[in-house]
C-alpha cells in the first residue's frame, strides 16, 4: 500500500535533517527533497502557509527548559473553570487538546505542567514570525499569532522554488525565535494550509499541482478548513467521508444540500480554491480601531464602539468623496487570536446606521465577543470607490468564508 507521504512525493525517500541549534521543542525538521524542485512543474501560483507548532506551549517550553520534554497544557485553572488554550505535543498523546476544560485536562494527565499564558511573550514573537514572512514576499496575510499565508508566486530575491522558500523560512523562523514552524507549499490557499497542517510538528509538505488529486483522495472531509462537526456529520449521513467522494458528487446535490456552501464544498474537495492571498493595508479600506485599557466582556459598550466608529468612518469618506460596501469587523481576543468578519453589501450604505447594523450583526453573530473578553475592537469599510461608482476590483465574498471559519471553531 503507498502511504500518503510516498504518495506526496512519488519514488522520493523520506529525508529527515536532524537540527542541532535546536534547544527547544521536540522532533526533526522534515521534509520531502527535491521532489517540488521540477523546472518543467508549472505552478499557477505558489503560496506557502507557515503555522507554528504548539505556539504557546513552545514558548513556554523554551523560555524555561525544565519544561523540555514535558507535557506541558497552557491555560487557565485546572482547578477551577479554566480552558486550555494549547498543548505541547507531550500533553496531546494524553488526549488533550485546545479547547478543553482545563480540569479534563488534569483528569486525563495528571503529571502535566499547567501553565499561565503570557501573551505579551507571544505577541513579540509573532511580531518576529511576520516580520521573517515579510523579506520574502509582500503578500503575507497574518491568519493569527502564529500563522499566515504567504504568496511567493514573485519572490522579492528571485527565488524560483516555494519549497527553498519555505525551508529558508522555517530554518529563519527558528534561528530567530528558537521555535519550529510547520509549511505547506501548494498551488492554493486550501492546499497549503491541509499541507502545514500534514506532518506537524515542524513539517514541510509540498502538494505539486500535479499532486492534488492524489492528495484529496481519501483526505478526510474534516480536514478541510472551514468543515466542522456539524457540516462533517452531515456528510458522513450521506455516505460522503473523503475529500475524493465530495468531489464525484455533483455540484447540484451538494447544492441541494447545503446551498451555497454546497457549492464551495465541490470546487474545495476538486482543490480549487482562487481566494488570494490579501495583505491587511490601510489603503483598501478607512478604518479606525481601538486596543482598550482593560478587555471588555459584555456586548453593550462594544456596540458602542461600534456606532461611534460608523458615524466616524461614513463622515470621514463622504468628506473626501468616497463610499465603501464592504463592512469589516476586526475583533482581538485578549488570547490576541485576531479575527476579522465581513460582509459586502450590493449598494452603497446610505447612511451610518446602515454600517452600524451590519456591524452589530456580524460581532454578534460571527464573533465570541461578549463570551471571550475583547482586546481590541475595529470597523472598517473596504471596496472603496468614489461615491456613485463602483469600485473597479471586485473583492472576494468573505462573508461566506467567515461562515466556515465560524463553524471551524466552533461557535
Ligand atoms: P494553533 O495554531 O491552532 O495551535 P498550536 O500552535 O498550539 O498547535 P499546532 O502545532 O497544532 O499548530 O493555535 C495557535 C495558538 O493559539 C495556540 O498555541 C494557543 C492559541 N489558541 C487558543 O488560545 N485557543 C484555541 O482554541 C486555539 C485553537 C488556539
Ligand atoms: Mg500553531
Ligand atoms: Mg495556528
Amino acid at each position: 500500500m503507498i502511504s500518503k507521504k510516498e504518495k506526496l512525493c512519488p519514488g522520493a525517500p523520506m529525508k529527515r535533517i536532524t537540527n542541532s541549534n535546536r534547544s527547544a521543542g521536540t522532533g526533526l525538521i522534515s521534509y520531502k527533497p527535491s521532489c517540488s524542485i521540477n523546472e518543467n512543474q508549472s505552478w499557477p501560483r505558489k503560496i506557502i502557509h507557515i503555522d507554528m507548532d504548539a505556539f504557546f506551549a513552545a514558548v513556554e517550553q523554551r523560555d524555561n527548559p525544565k519544561l523540555i520534554g514535558k507535557p506541558v497544557v497552557v491555560g487557565g485553572d485546572p482547578f477551577g473553570r479554566g480552558v486550555v488554550s494549547t498543548a505541547s505535543y507531550e500533553a496531546r498523546k494524553f488526549g488533550i487538546h485546545s479547547a478543553m476544560p482545563a480540569a479534563q485536562a488534569r483528569r486525563l494527565c495528571p503529571q502535566a505542567i499547567f501553565v499561565k499564558p503570557h501573551f505579551e511573550k507571544y505577541h513579540e514573537v509573532s511580531v518576529r514570525v511576520m516580520s521573517i514572512l515579510h523579506q520574502h514576499t509582500d503578500l503575507v496575510e497574518s491568519i493569527s499569532l502564529d500563522e499566515a499565508y504567504l504568496d511567493v508566486t514573485e519572490h522579492k530575491f528571485g527565488i524560483h522554488d516555494p519549497e527553498v522558500i519555505a525551508l529558508l523560512i522555517k530554518q529563519n523562523i527558528l534561528a530567530v525565535t528558537k521555535l519550529t514552524a510547520s509549511a505547506g507549499v501548494a498551488p492554493n490557499l486550501f492546499l497549503a494550509k491541509v499541507a502545514s497542517d500534514f506532518n506537524k510538528p515542524d513539517g514541510l509538505t509540498v502538494i505539486r499541482p500535479d499532486q492534488i488529486t492524489d492528495f484529496l483522495e481519501n483526505l478526510p472531509v474534516r480536514k478541510i478548513p472551514g468543515v466542522g462537526p456539524k457540516t462533517e456529520a452531515r456528510l458522513l449521513a450521506l455516505g460522503i467521508k473523503t475529500c475524493g467522494e465530495l468531489a464525484g458528487v455533483s455540484a447540484s446535490f451538494l447544492v441541494e444540500k447545503f446551498g451555497k456552501t454546497g457549492r464551495w464544498l465541490h470546487q474545495t474537495a476538486q482543490g480549487i480554491d482562487e481566494r488570494e492571498v490579501e495583505p491587511y493595508t490601510e489603503s483598501k479600506q478607512y478604518s479606525t480601531e481601538e486596543t482598550f485599557e482593560k478587555n471588555i466582556t459584555t456586548l453593550p459598550p462594544l456596540r458602542a464602539k461600534l456606532e461611534e466608529y460608523a458615524e466616524h468612518i461614513y463622515c470621514g469618506l463622504k468628506e473626501e468623496g468616497r463610499m465603501g460596501r464592504t463592512v469589516v469587523v476586526k475583533v482581538k481576543y485578549h488570547d490576541f487570536e485576531l479575527i476579522t468578519r465581513s460582509f459586502t453589501l450590493d449598494h452603497e450604505p446610505k447612511n451610518w446606521r446602515e454600517i452600524y447594523q451590519i456591524a452589530r450583526e456580524l460581532l454578534e453573530k460571527k464573533t465570541l465577543a461578549g463570551k471571550k473578553p475583547v482586546r481590541l475592537l475595529g470597523l472598517g469599510l473596504g471596496s472603496l470607490h468614489e461615491i456613485g461608482k463602483r469600485e473597479k476590483v471586485a473583492q472576494r465574498d468573505l462573508f461566506d468564508q467567515s461562515e466556515l471559519l465560524t463553524e471551524m471553531k466552533g461557535i
